[in-house]
């Protein structure tokens, strides 16, 4: 109880931080994008991960405000560092199911973009693939909305949730990212290397581009590439960073 009310007054006081983890090219390594990772500094745990704190978060109903003081902090990142003159590579942010069930979401973010003379296209949103499970045309709409404000959406975790390939095909997804369960034990498990070649085709068939997450060693890099994965993020290129370092990365591409 304590910890929902500390959570509550850091989410209404900004006190959420947000680490950034670059998305590179499989060739050379360059950054095309980044996952905005939110992270609190406790005043007496220090440093939290989300996931000591979103099911706090999920269970006290703050998932919507704790999404959009995450989509605030982005976006004033985003405002200093063009002030700053450096352009920053485009950011995707996790969407909570919560948040993508609100009708109103679109709305929302378009206020917070518009609040920071921000456009959509500078944004991806991520939705786990049990986000988008079940059918609701409210649910379409909605995502073609987020479409309509100029960005693009991933599936996240894909390969872990139930979501209906037939399904897969009706909403605007331009990306699949491949759970890293899948990708730990790749080239070594026969299994793993199926399933990923599987879904490399499935999203190729459907016009979608795929990133492999929780690449770490130079041989999941290799075997990807060799498979035409299109885009990597692991820690073999960075950790998730704060936004002054993201920004001295990106500031070397220009
Ligand atoms: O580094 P990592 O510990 O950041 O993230 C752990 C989990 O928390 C991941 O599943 C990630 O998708 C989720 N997560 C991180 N940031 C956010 C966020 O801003 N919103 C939501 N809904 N989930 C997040
Ligand atoms: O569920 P989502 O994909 O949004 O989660 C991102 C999570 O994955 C974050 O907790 C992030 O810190 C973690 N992560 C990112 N890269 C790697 C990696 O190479 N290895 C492992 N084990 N975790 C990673
Ligand atoms: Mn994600
Ligand atoms: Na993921």
């Amino acid at each position: 109880f304590v910890l929902e009310s500390e959570l509550r007054h850091a989410i209404q006081h900004n006190q959420l931080e947000v680490y950034y983890q670059p998305i590179v090219e499989p060739h050379n390594g360059e950054i095309v994008s980044n996952e905005a990772l939110v992270r609190w500094n406790h005043p007496v745990r220090g440093w939290m991960s989300p996931i000591e704190f979103l099911d706090v978060a999920r269970n006290a109903g703050l998932m919507q405000d704790l999404g959009m003081s995450v989509l605030r902090r982005v976006c004033k990142d985003r405002s200093e560092a063009k002030r700053q003159g450096i352009v920053m590579s485009t950011t995707a942010i996790n969407l909570s199911s919560e948040q993508v069930m609100d009708a109103r979401l679109p709305l929302r973010i378009q206020d917070i973009l518009d609040e920071y003379g921000l456009s959509g296209d500078q944004l991806e949103f991520e939705v786990t693939e049990d986000a988008i499970k079940g059918d609701s045309k409210s649910l379409q709409a909605t995502l073609n909305e987020l479409v309509n404000l100029g960005s693009r959406l991933s599936i996240d975790d894909f390969g872990t949730g139930y979501s209906s390939l037939s399904r897969l095909k009706h909403l605007p997804f331009s990306k699949l990212k491949i759970d890293r369960s899948f990708i730990r034990e790749i080239p070594g498990d026969a299994d793993d290397c199926a399933i990923t070649l599987s879904i490399l085709g499935l999203a190729r068939g459907l016009g979608m581009r795929v990133v492999a997450e929780g690449v770490e060693t130079e041989e999941q890099r290799q075997w990807l590439t060799e498979q035409g994965c299109d885009l990597l993020q692991g820690y073999l290129f960075s950790k998730p960073v704060p936004i002054a370092t993201l920004l001295s990365y990106d500031d070397q591409l220009r």
